[in-house]
């Protein structure tokens, strides 16, 4: 525990009582979706965590203080204020900190202040990875790095193809992340559940990834352990559509000069003005998709203390 960290009422409660937790992203509020949208979604996320059985913690900086659960008054504070709020990767976190500010955390952010709370899974949409042309960019997410030593487990719809997913592959691969398919075995590619590459294990209940987590922990391998799991099939996109919109977004984001950490919530944004809305209403049945899984898994990983 340290200072900085305020973990809600709720969350505490759950924690002492050995009760599952789920934490929950805040720069999917503030830059993934836009608002009112953004606000419900991460409102209905948390109701789909409860019915499923667990307690969810969204995750964000609020005045400095980094919270374990926001309460709903919060989640609308970081939802209209949008791309304002600060989005708040590792290396944002000492100034954010220091000066009160507010910030959203990204899958590194939540990875970090989860551990800090002692929470061990984690639902989001989609993950940061290597970006198409990395070799000359070196935008690489530090969400990889963030996997690689930090132990808590993160379950997504895989990766968006704004990223290369092969050498996103290879990346986690260097840095010993396990990658799961959940009920597939290949990647999914976040709008649609197919992108031609083979993830290394496909697993098919929640129990089997709570032991495989389990073991990971037991034997004191850092880091934590990435769960892809595909967008049901009624909600996929036809990859067409979808891969013409982030072509077009990419070609838009070069000729621009967007870098930094404004290129993915750039490519988000514009991807869907460019397939007006669909892939906002994907976006977010995957991701209650995400949270009903890992609840389901937080509770099977609580039974095996
Ligand atoms: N990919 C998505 N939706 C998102 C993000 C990524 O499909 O909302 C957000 C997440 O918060 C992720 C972050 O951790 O963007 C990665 O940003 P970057 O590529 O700058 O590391
Ligand atoms: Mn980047």
């Amino acid at each position: 525990m340290n200072n900085y960290l305020s973990i809600s009422p709720q969350v505490q409660q759950a924690l002492d009582e050995n009760l599952p937790v789920v934490a929950l992203e805040s720069t999917i509020i503030s830059h993934g979706m836009p608002y009112p949208q953004n606000v419900e979604t991460a409102l209905r996320v948390e109701q789909t965590i409860r019915e499923a059985g667990a307690v969810p913690a969204t995750v964000a900086i609020i005045g400095g203080r980094l919270k374990a659960g926001c309460t709903p008054d919060e989640i609308e504070y970081l939802g209209r204020k949008g791309q304002a709020v600060t989005k708040a990767s590792r290396r944002d976190l000492p100034v954010l900190v220091a000066r009160g500010m507010d910030g959203a955390t990204t899958v590194t952010t939540t990875m970090i202040i989860a551990a800090m709370a002692g929470i061990r899974v984690f639902a989001t949409g989609g993950i940061g990875g290597v970006h198409r042309g990395a070799e000359t960019t070196m935008d690489i997410s530090a969400d990889l790095e963030e996997l690689a030593m930090t132990p808590v487990m993160v379950i997504c719809a895989g990766a968006k193809s704004i990223l290369d997913l092969g050498l996103t592959l290879e990346y986690l691969e260097t840095k010993g992340v396990p990658v799961i398919g959940y009920g597939t075995d290949e990647l999914p590619a976040f709008y649609t559940r197919h992108s031609g590459f083979k993830v290394d294990y496909r697993i098919d209940t929640p129990e089997e990834l709570a032991a495989a987590f389990r073991a990971k922990l037991d034997m004191g391998l850092r880091g934590g352990m990435l769960v892809t799991n595909p967008i049901p099939e009624q909600y996929s996109m036809p990859p067409e559509v979808i891969n013409r919109a982030i072509d077009q977004a990419i070609d838009e984001a070069n000729r621009q000069g967007i870098h930094g950490k404004q290129v993915t919530p750039f490519l988000l944004a514009r991807v869907k003005d460019l397939t007006g809305g669909d892939s906002l209403d994907s976006n977010i049945q995957l991701v209650l998709n995400n949270a009903r899984l890992a609840a389901l898994t937080a509770a099977a990983l609580q039974a095996l203390k």
